[in-house]
This record gives structure tokens, sequence and C-alpha cells, in this order.
């Protein structure tokens, strides 16, 4: 079980490797800091510069110089949180917007629309003709819609009606239908300033308008019009973990968020020109390989094998067999600048919104995206030859994966293209073999055990015959431990088995990266409307849990989920575990407005538990046979006629 560091193999040994050397990583560090309990529980204002002032709990009156209550003080935190994770997605999705304008106009050289049923579909969503027109003109107009949901000042966000009906009216009649995605995110920003939004409930509410502008807004955006540029995922086979690089090949790492460079990327590592060069250089080729939801963007529509989640970006340096690591936007180490001059590595930042210093700068833009792809290619390969052999050490551990499940293939795949439709799955939840569903998503966290949390949960769902959804790094996490192959589905529940049996699938399956737990939002609301499970998100037999989680666009996407109406579980520890109100406030409170509640457990088989009582609790209230794990698999062909028909 490893070392309390981490549960995976590779990970300990290059941790072994680390010590050795006597290198710094995030692992050993997270040791020598210990975190101020008072900011870590939500208790410390930090806002005005008459503070910080610390909570401490000890005097029953406490408050800030100002007067601000511990309880207005861990709202106004958690909301800031929740609207800096908000801007962080809503801005990747921008920018996919942006280019997409630039393709439509025939100014973006290297980009196409790739995917032009999942243009007709989005430009269906957004109220876009489409009859008689060339798919430029739908792509200018999707993308000119999709970017005035930025600025927009009134009115409401055009996905919201991709929600089922009562979630939108309730949205409606809680006043939480998002206006705009920049002015809920500014908005928040307002109210949290000094001086303003005091009552802890009214803040909160606003984070939960807030966090719509991400789920509904910017990542939803994000994802499609990722599918009209890149294409829509569908299932693919690969690899995962440090085991995936090569000593004999130019190794690339793409770490970060947006697919926007990454695809030119993968196309530019295919360039025969550029593996004649890498040969040039004593190289066998060019092995591509990803690192956090970058990684998730180019497994899903190219295969592209991840060499690890949010854990492994400092691990995979040490190998000393990195040519170039290539970050754009978020989750990017600062101590990789330090880390890579230990080694040959070139660190390469490459957006206008993230430099680090000490790191070589490439500039990206859409306009010359490949040739700027390729000189990135062209500066990992010159410096093949200065890899040090005497000190490549990749630990030898990969898993098989399968990969690519959008919302579109998992329709397709229960019936067809004519006849596809979440009819079979509902079905299934309702007779039982499938308990439910729950998305299991999210980071990495040096406090916590690497992996144990996420792997610990799948574990034990897919056991009791609940259907695992999985983003982001939670599902390069379940990865790297066999959960997302076939195969795994001997360890599946009776009932749960016999439907992956039929399908042909994990019972674990990866829908994409952190912007793509839009496409679960997708699937719930397809789910509520398809009939059987009630009639809104709310009433379905699903939890979301983000056992490890570290950032704020975790917090961000764990709130929209609960507006959404999902009971939500975060492993690690809770941000405003120092203001009981609050605690209340986005449990009890949020359940009453939204039907989802925002629960922080930090242990992993209590969040196990709590998810089966859940999803038993709304199997009751939706009257449906009660969960047996043993009425299934026993004559599975005969059982399996009612699932098919
Ligand atoms: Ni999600 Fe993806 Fe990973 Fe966490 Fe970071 S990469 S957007 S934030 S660490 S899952």
């Amino acid at each position: 079980m490893g070392n309390g560091k981490s549960i995976d193999p590779a990970a300990l040994e290059m941790l072994e490797v680390a010590e050795k050397e006597g290198i710094s990583t995030a692992f050993s560090r997270v040791d020598r800091l210990k975190p101020c309990p008072i900011g870590r529980h939500g208790n410390c204002c930090s806002i005005c510069f008459m503070g910080p002032c610390r909570m401490t709990g000890k005097d029953p009156n406490e408050t800030g110089v100002c007067g601000a209550t511990p309880s207005t003080i861990a709202a106004r935190n958690l909301a800031r949180s929740i609207a800096a994770g908000a801007a962080a997605h809503s801005d990747h999705g921008r920018d996919m917007a942006l280019v997409l304008r630039a393709v439509a106009k025939g100014e973006a050289k290297g980009y196409k629309i790739k995917d032009v049923k999942k243009l007709h579909a989005v430009a269906g969503y957004l109220g876009i003709r489409v009859d008689g027109r060339t798919k430029e003109e739908i792509a200018l107009d999707v993308a000119e819609k999709a970017i005035s949901q930025w600025g927009q000042q009134e009115g409401e966000l055009a996905y919201l009606s991709r929600a089922p009906k009562k979630r939108q009216e309730l949205w409606r009649k809680l006043g939480i239908a998002p206006r705009g995605i920049d002015r809920e995110i500014v908005e928040t920003l307002h109210r949290t300033h000094e001086g303003n939004d005091q009552d802890p409930e009214h803040i909160l509410t606003q984070a939960l308008r807030t966090s719509l502008t991400d789920g509904w807004g910017g990542a939803m955006l994000a994802t499609d019009i990722g599918d009209i540029m890149f294409g829509t995922p569908s299932p693919l086979t690969s690899k995962v973990n440090l085991g995936v690089l090569k000593d004999d090949e130019v190794n690339i790492l793409v770490h970060g968020h947006e697919p926007l460079l990454s695809e030119m990327i993968v196309a530019a590592a295919q360039d025969p020109e550029m593996i004649e060069y890498a040969k040039s250089k004593g190289a066998n080729g060019i092995n591509l390989a990803g690192i956090c939801c970058t990684a998730n963007e180019v497994l899903m529509r190219h295969g592209v094998p991840p060499a690890g989640n949010f854990l492994h970006q400092e691990l995979a340096i040490i190998t000393g067999a990195v040519e170039a690591m290539v970050v754009d936007v978020q989750c990017v180490m600062q101590a990789l600048a330090e880390l890579s001059k230990k080694f040959h590595t070139k660190l390469i930042t490459t957006s206008a919104k993230a430099k680090i210093t000490g790191a070589m700068h490439i500039q990206f833009n859409h306009h010359d995206a490949l040739p700027i792809a390729k000189l990135i290619v062209r500066t990992a390969i010159d410096n093949y030859p200065n890899r040090d052999r005497s000190r490549v050490h990749i630990p030898d551990f990969q898993e098989n994966l399968v990969a690519g499940y959008s919302h579109e293939y998992i329709n397709y795949m229960q019936g067809g293209a004519y006849r596809g439709s979440f009819r079979p799955l509902n079905d299934a939840i309702m007779q039982g073999r499938i308990r439910g569903a729950a998305g299991v998503v999210g980071c990495n966290n040096a406090r916590a055990t690497q992996d144990e949390g996420i792997t610990t949960v799948i574990r034990e769902l897919i056991k009791n015959d609940v259907l695992v959804l999985v983003t982001g790094c939670g599902a390069t996490a379940a990865a790297k431990y066999g959960y997302l192959a076939p195969e795994m589905m001997e360890n599946a529940g009776k009932g749960l088995k016999e439907i992956c049996e039929a399908v042909g699938i994990a019972p674990v399956i990866h829908v994409g990266s952190c912007v793509d737990n839009s496409r679960i939002l997708t699937i719930a609301s397809q789910m509520a409307t398809e009939g059987g499970l009630g009639e809104d998100i709310s009433d379905l037999p699903v939890v979301g849990i983000c056992p490890e989680w570290m950032c704020e666009k975790a917090l961000a996407i764990g709130t929209y989920v609960v507006a959404s109406g999902i009971y939500t579980l975060f492993g690690v520890d809770s941000p405003v575990i120092g203001a009981p109100e609050v605690e209340k406030l986005i449990m009890d409170g949020w359940e009453a407005q939204v039907g989802g509640k925002l629960e922080f457990e930090p242990d992993p088989m209590k969040i196990v538990e709590k998810t089966l009582a859940h999803i038993d609790k709304k199997r009751a209230a939706l009257k449906l046979e009660e969960y047996d794990p043993n009425r299934y698999g026993q004559s599975g062909d005969k059982q399996m006629a009612g699932v098919s028909s």
C-alpha cells in the first residue's frame, strides 16, 4: 500500500529516485509545510488591509475588524473560490469559441470543422438555422452566439435549455439562472469585496448561480466546440502511466488543459518530416504523452497515452527521459521550472496567460498553430542528444485502458445510429441490474495518498453494481489500476457485469477531461427526461464524487453538480469546516433549495456508504424495486433479453 504518499508503484519508484538524488517534489514539500489551520478551515479573511482577520473559534462573538462574522468570512471565501474555478473553465471555453470563429472566417490555418454532425447539434441548441447553409456559415453563427454568452448582461444562458424543464423552472424561481458567464463571476467578486454582501445564505446562493456559468456555460461550450473542431470522441484503446515513456524515442509531454495547441502537436509529431528529423538525431521516433487534462483531451480523440495525473508531473521529469514538457494553463506546478533545470528537460510555456520564471516561452497563437507546434516538436528533438542516459529511469509500469465515451457515443451504443437512446440504461437501473450511477472525478491532492481515495471509491461502487463515470485526473487514476479495461467487469457486481458483458464495456467509463464533466450533465439530463427515473436530475439515483480534490475548479464543478440537483461528496477535508453555519448551508440549505448538497467526507469508505445509501433512498422515492445484489447474473442470456429489447 505504499508509504502513505501514493499507491502507485511507478510513483513510489520515482520518489525513491528523487530521494536518492536529493530532489524535492510536492510529495516531500507537503511534509515540510504545515497548513495554517485557520485559513484551511475557511476562517481567515484577507479581503481588506485591516486584516488578515483570523477567526480562532475561541470567542463565540468574534468578528473581523469590520464586524464580519466567521460565517460571512467562510461563505465569501468559498464563493470566491467557486468564481475563480468557474473563471478558469469558462476562459478555456472562451478561447475555444474565439478560435471557432476564426476557423469559420478562414483565419485559423490548420484547424477545421471536423464534426459537422456535432456542429448541427450545437446549432440546434443555440437556435441557429442549418438548412441550406455551409458549415462555415453555421460555425460563424455558432461561434458568435457562443461568444455572446460571456458578455451577455440580461436574460439567461442558452444552454440552460438543455436541462430538464423542471430544473430550468427551479433555477428561474430561485433567481439563480445565470445571466451571462462573465457577469456572474464579476458579480461574485464584487459581492465578496469588503463591505458588500454579508448574509452567508445570500452569498452562497450567488455561488450556485456562478457555478452554473461553468457547468451549463463555459465548460459545456468548451466541450462542444472541442468536438466540433477536433471530433466527438468514440472508444479507443491506449496505455497509461510513466511506463509509456520510451527510452529510445524523443519524449514530449503535453500538460495543462486546452486542446488548441496539443491537437496541433499531435499533428506535428506525426509529420514524416519531423519523424525523419528525430531519426537524424539518433532517436527511433517521437513519443507523445500527456499529463493532467491535456492528456485527457488528446487521449479521448487520438489515443495519446496519459503518462500520469496531477501528482505525476514532477515524477515524469525525474525519469530523465523527457525532452520537452509543453504546458498551457492550469494545474502546472511552478516547481517544474527548477526541476527541469536539474535534467535536460525543456519546460516550454505557451500561453499568454501563464508564464513561469525560468521556463522557455514559445507563444502560441491560433493563426500559426501548426508552425508553432512544429517549432516546439523540433525544439524537443534538438534536445534529444542532451539526454543523459545514465540518469534515465523509466518505471516499468503501464496499464491498458479504453477511453473515448462521449455522451453521443453512449447514446449510440445503446441501440445504434437509428435507435440510440438512454432507454436501456434507464431500464437497467429501474430493474436494479444497475443500482445507480456515480461520477468519480477530480484531482490528486498531495495531502492525501495519491489515487487511494479515488480507487477505493471506484472499487467498492462497481462491486455494488454502481456504474461509474470518470473524468480528469480521477479518470487517469482509475486507468492506472486497470479500471478502464473491459476485464474489470469481473470485479463488478452481478447485475452490472451482465450489462458490461452485453454492451462490451468496462464498469468504469472515461468521459473526458474536467470540462467534460459537462458531458455528465448532458447524460444526467437525458436520463431524467428519458422516462422512468423521475422528471428532474434530482430524482435520479446518482451521486457526484471528488475524492482527492485540490483546486478551485473542483469546487466550481462540485457546486454546479449540486446546483443541477445531485448529492455531491468531496474527500480530503472541508474548506469551510471552521464555520458550522456555512457547512450546514451547503448541505441542508442547498439541498432544500436545489435538491443536491455538497458534503465533505475525508474517509473514502464513508463516501461509499453515503453514496449507496443515497442511491437506495432515491430508488425508494422512485418506487423502484429494492436493490438485491443476487437477483441477476444467474441465467445471463434470458435476463439480458429484457434489457436489450
Ligand atoms: Ni481537473 Fe484537470 Fe487534474 Fe484537478 Fe487539474 S488537471 S481540470 S483540476 S488536477 S482533475
